[in-house]
């Protein structure tokens, strides 16, 4: 079971990198690490599973943060009642909206332990493709919170933080054309 003590924290090189594609069909070994991953978010949204080991809930997590460098995304959030959980291999954005939208309350980052606030603009709807942990190709359009949690991953991939997109001059400088997302 995964827990905090694998999740690497903001300066460690991996967290830089270009993450590397996932061969299709996954080994046994990256399905494993996909399934650990997802089992890590869901356990992280157990208050007494949190507790007991230490997790700091999370909605999402990218291979990258468990050292990993390679393609694999983890999401397990409810948005609207609806749960939508999901563990792909090489996921790609392949169409997004011209609008943006933003988390009103900013973001954060298990792999990042202080608080950097501010408006984190992201696409508000997004087209993503990825493989699931049976090797079958799958395509998500996604809004609100879910989008703005895939494109959090897949920067991950990309060895982009959350707070690379912030206004270094003026954090809550009011974005454009964005729908401001309540968590
Ligand atoms: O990738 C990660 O570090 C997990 C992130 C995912 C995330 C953060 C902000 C916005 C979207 C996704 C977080 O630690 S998950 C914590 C969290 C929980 C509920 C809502 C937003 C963030
Ligand atoms: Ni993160």
């Amino acid at each position: 079971m995964l827990s905090m003590k694998d999740i690497i924290r903001d300066g460690h090189p991996t967290l830089r990198q270009i993450a590397s594609e996932v061969s299709i069909p996954p080994s046994e070994g990256d399905q494993q690490i996909l399934k650990d991953m997802l089992e890590y978010v869901r356990n992280s949204q157990s208050p007494e599973l949190a507790s007991r080991y230490g997790l700091r809930p999370g909605i999402g997590l990218a291979a990258p943060q468990i050292n990993i460098p390679k393609r694999m995304i983890a999401v397990h959030v409810t948005d609207n009642n609806e749960l939508l959980s999901y563990a792909l291999f090489n996921p790609k954005i392949v169409s997004h909206s011209v609008q943006r939208s933003y988390l009103a309350a900013g973001e954060g980052c298990l792999s990042v332990d202080e608080s950097i606030p501010g408006f984190v603009p992201r696409y508000a709807k997004v087209t993503v493709k990825g493989t699931d942990l049976e090797g079958k190709e799958v395509k998500l359009r996604l809004k609100g919170l879910p989008a703005i949690v895939f494109q959090h991953e897949i920067d991950h991939l990309n060895g982009i933080m959350f707070y690379d997109h912030i206004n270094k001059q003026n954090p809550f400088l009011p974005i454009e054309n964005a729908i401001a997302i309540e968590r």
